[in-house]
């Protein structure tokens, strides 16, 4: 039999296992904070925590994930300030778009701002267009060169992109076309080898596919493939390819372009223009048109700024930073035209990238593993940085993508 007592005792116990449960909950956030993994890692990321660890096990193969686990994953944060005031946005100098509509074409080169509010890019008269872009083309065409583009479940786009490559107004004797491919579960490879014997036809010093055993890609449609949980796996399957293929495809050429098979426009004079640079590493603005506006699409092609270097700062070593899912705190190639034709960057897309061959031959690859918070391309631009190379854009040459 219980006496009172001890049912006093029972039940004042339970009053402060309750009380304390209700503390828990009400301080949860504080809790999870002092405790839960990084907040930089889950509440930036625009799905929410439960998203992040519902794809997380299922790359664990339906196995629940530790904390530890979601603490050192890689998962990618996006480098912004949250809080930053909408004054502060004013005065980062961006342009003001209640007197120019983004749909105009402006007689004026903006200034550049202190980060990129927006992905907007304004389109200039042609006569400024022109200024920027003025070239004896043939002056810079006397390089061989060779175009690297990865493909996989490509064969809707390769027809298109070998069009434009023969639209290059560049001597084709002078340029080898290497592919590499992997994992395709379509006509890819097939495709390609047609292609390869078209582009040899038409004169091309070199045209061919390497096909690569490397599995693990990621697969989906666009939503699927470029969720922000799944970048780290996805770029660094990316390296591994770009890499193999720099590995099979260069041979004694001076300069390496790559080009993704999914460009939809390129300028005739692509290659003059970036040679024109003499830059170890250079690339245009990757644009797209979303209605009649004009839009930044490599999103991996930036500057960092005192905003962006502070918030890194902060970061741990392992950490991924990932640019494209939502506003930058950086600065978009195409926002840097006022600064002239040619400007320094610290990160690099693979939309189309010039790179001095002989820096790949002293080792400049595309990190498989996070390099200064970042991995492949933009891993490139700050392994080149680190070995003294010079990264540079060119904001008033244009690539679409489709
Ligand atoms: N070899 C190989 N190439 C790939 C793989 N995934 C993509 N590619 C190719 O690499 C280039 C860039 O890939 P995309 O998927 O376009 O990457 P992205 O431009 O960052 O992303 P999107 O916005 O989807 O275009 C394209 O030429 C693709 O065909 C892969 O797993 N293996
Ligand atoms: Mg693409």
């Amino acid at each position: 039999m219980i006496n009172r007592r001890k049912l006093k005792r029972i039940l004042s116990s339970f009053g402060i296992i309750i009380c304390l449960m209700l503390l828990i909950y009400i301080n949860l956030p504080w809790i999870r904070g002092v405790f839960g993994p990084n907040p930089r890692l889950i509440l930036n990321s625009s799905n929410g925590r439960s998203a992040v660890v519902k794809k997380m096990m299922e790359l664990n193969n339906g196995k629940d994930v530790t904390m530890k686990m979601l603490m050192n994953a890689a998962i990618g944060v996006p480098l912004r300030i949250e809080d930053m005031s909408f004054e502060e946005i004013q005065k980062s100098g961006w342009i003001d778009t209640e007197k120019y509509s983004p749909d105009s074409e402006l007689d004026f080169v903006p200034p550049v701002p202190k980060f990129s509010v927006h992905d907007i890019v304004y389109q200039l008269k042609p006569k400024i267009m022109q200024k920027y872009l003025a070239l004896d083309r043939r002056k810079y065409e006397n390089h061989s060169i060779v175009i690297l583009t990865p493909v996989h479940n490509s064969e809707n786009d390769l027809v298109q992109y070998v069009q434009l490559l023969s639209e290059l107004d560049y001597p084709k004797h002078k340029i080898s076309v290497v592919f590499g491919e992997d994992g395709s579960e379509d006509q890819t490879l097939k495709v390609g080898k047609f292609l390869c014997k078209e582009l040899r036809r038409q004169g091309f010093k070199q045209a061919e596919i390497f096909h690569f055993n490397i599995t693990g890609q990621i697969e989906g449609d666009w939503n699927d493939i470029h969720n922000q949980v799944l970048q780290y796996k996805r770029r660094k399957h990316l390296a591994k390819a770009r890499n193999l293929l720099l590995k099979a495809g260069l041979k004694d050429e001076e300069y390496v372009l790559w080009i993704d098979a999914d460009v939809g426009v390129l300028p005739p004079d692509l290659i003059q223009q970036l040679i024109f640079a003499n830059k170890d590493v250079v690339v245009p603005c990757c644009l797209y048109r979303k209605s009649q506006y004009t839009n930044v699409y490599d999103k991996n092609t930036w500057r960092e700024t005192e905003y962006s270097l502070q918030e890194l700062k902060k970061l741990d070593k392992h950490q991924l930073v990932l640019e494209g899912y939502g506003p930058t705190i950086r600065l978009y190639l195409p926002h840097l035209r006022g600064e002239g034709r040619v400007v320094p960057l610290d990160g690099v897309g693979g939309c189309s990238l010039l790179v001095k061959a002989e820096c790949h031959r002293q080792g400049l690859h595309f990190p498989e593993e996070i390099f200064q918070y970042h991995i492949e391309t933009e891993g490139l631009a700050k392994l080149a940085k680190s070995k003294g190379f010079g990264v540079y854009g060119m904001p008033f040459v244009e690539v679409y993508h489709k």
